[in-house]
């Protein structure tokens, strides 16, 4: 099968679903959707482990063009926010442009626009490819000896299986990032035994990760739209003190950064304490949010382990201090490999240029979006996003009408092809390395999945009024367009 389109999304998470509503509301509906999985919402699709929430307040984590009123809990589950993603996809008619279930293997950039191969052996050809492949995607599966002997189920929480029975077992869990601190929150109610190995211990912040919306909020919110968009507003206007505190040294990183500490004395037991006590600053790594995960830790069926792993049996796993502890499953909690982005896919631009080459020091891309030498393409949440620091809505909203006005120049016939100049690209990672030198994120003394591996951070060092402005109207002068 091929098919011409005017714009091929790859990915059908977050980012591309907003995407595909921009590109809806600009009634352009010469498009397609391309997803791997086989339903959309992206990390919310792939990941199911028990436990899974989101640690951002649920009147902020979701789209401006999409607010819900009744959330059922302050932070939203797993669950609830993947029937929000169908739901908006379902509302702005975007599921005709869905097809899940199909991997893009390959995209190629030729005189006549984009081809773009899938899995299956269809082809599409587009003006332009816009990549929403995620940043948190390709579970990282940690390389400990004998893992692979281990006779019990071993599951990654990014490909939950659903038949793993965890109630009245006795559970290892590898990893204590978000994911690590929400499963062991979880898994302690109903395991037999919960044991967390502990490589680095995180900062954890409290919040009401387990607090239920009261219904009548919702039904107020639903009743009275004006207010329910002014909840909205003012998560937004309040999250910009995440920005803030990672990318300012000011009192009110101190006082953020206080709280962790005390939340971390709530922690009776010393030794218990002492196993928990990260040797970095709070904020260095993605902050870790949750009001259960302490009096987990001190449940009695709950261990943590930071003696760091040996090597694992057909049964167990052996700590480095040579203690054995026998385990039904093992759940690695290990995170993900954050800078494949739209990789393994095989993506090549102009002059046969390869993704791979041009990414061989990293990755790096013109304000997130845009990379020299792959004409008519763009990134949603490339690299150098705002992970952690600025709603990533919002994000996604405001490069999704960055990108829009490029498509419509396009169809107006101002241009054939667009990529940006090397020059504009520099300046802006430039630009981009002078300001991450001042955050926590570089001088709070963690090592976390922001770095690149040539110790770079790839994230957005800025505020969100410095995202608007960059991303509001594109520069000409950043751009080479190629006429006629
Ligand atoms: O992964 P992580 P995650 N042996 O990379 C350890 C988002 N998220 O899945 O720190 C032993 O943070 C590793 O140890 P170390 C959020 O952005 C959001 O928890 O490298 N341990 C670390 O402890 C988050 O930041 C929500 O020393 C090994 C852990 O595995 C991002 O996802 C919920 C190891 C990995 O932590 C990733 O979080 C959940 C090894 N060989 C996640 N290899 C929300 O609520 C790795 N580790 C929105």
């Amino acid at each position: 099968m091929s098919v011409r389109k005017t714009v091929v999304i790859i990915g059908a998470g977050m980012s591309g679903i907003a995407m595909g509503a921009t590109l809806r509301k600009a009634n352009i509906d010469d498009f397609v959707i391309l997803e791997k999985g086989s339903d959309v919402g992206g990390v919310w699709h792939w990941n199911r482990y028990p436990g899974l929430a989101c640690d951002v307040p649920s009147h902020l984590y979701q789209y401006s063009f999409a607010t819900k009123p009744d959330w059922s809990r302050v932070f939203a589950t797993g669950p609830e926010i993947q029937r929000y993603h169908r739901d908006v996809v379902e509302e702005h008619g975007l599921t005709p442009f869905i097809r899940t279930s199909t991997e893009v293997t390959s995209a190629r950039f030729t005189p006549t626009g984009w081809v773009v191969e899938t899995a299956a052996g269809d082809t599409y050809e587009s003006d332009f490819l816009i990549a929403a492949t995620g940043v948190l995607h390709h579970p990282n599966i940690p390389d400990i000896k004998g893992l692979d002997t281990f006779t019990g189920p071993v599951v990654h929480t990014a490909r939950w299986d659903d038949s793993v029975e965890t109630d009245g077992r006795r559970v290892a869990v590898i990893g204590t990032g978000s994911t690590g601190v929400q499963l062991v929150s979880a898994l302690h109610k109903h395991a037999a035994q919960v044991t967390q190995f502990s490589r680095t211990p995180q900062w954890v912040l409290w919040g009401p990760t387990d607090i239920k919306q009261p219904a009548i909020l919702g039904a107020a919110l639903r009743r009275l739209p004006g207010l329910n968009r002014a909840v909205y507003s003012s998560s937004l206007w309040a999250s910009g003190i995440l920005a803030d505190i990672t990318t300012r040294d000011t009192w009110r990183r101190s006082l953020v950064q206080a709280a962790a500490r005390a939340h971390l004395r709530t922690v009776r037991d010393p030794i218990l304490r002492a196993k928990l006590t990260p040797n970095y600053e709070p904020l260095c790594k993605r902050q870790v949010v949750s009001g259960t995960f302490y009096k987990a830790a001190q449940q009695p069926n709950v261990e943590i382990v930071d003696t760091g792993i040996d090597r694992i049996t057909e049964t167990s796993i052996i700590a480095a201090d040579g203690t054995e502890r026998e385990f039904d499953i093992i759940i690695l909690a290990t995170g993900f490999k954050a800078h494949s982005y739209m990789r393994p896919m095989n993506l090549v631009g102009r002059d046969g240029l390869t993704i791979d080459d041009a990414w061989a020091k990293g990755p790096r891309a013109y304000r997130m979006t845009a990379i020299p030498g792959f004409p008519n393409f763009f990134t949603m949440l490339g690299p150098n996003s705002p992970i952690g620091s600025i709603s990533l809505q919002y994000t996604a909203e405001l490069t999704s009408r960055y990108i829009l006005q490029m498509i419509q120049r396009f169809q107006r016939a101002e241009f054939t092809a667009v990529e940006p100049t090397e020059d504009a690209t520099n300046e802006f990672n430039e630009q981009v390395r002078d300001a991450l030198g001042s955050t926590i994120w570089t001088t709070g003394g963690c090592n976390s999945w922001y770095h690149n591996d040539d110790g770079t951070i790839d994230l957005w060092p800025f505020d969100r009024k410095t995202m608007t402005r960059m991303l509001t109207v594109p520069d000409d002068r950043h751009y080479h367009f190629t006429r006629g």
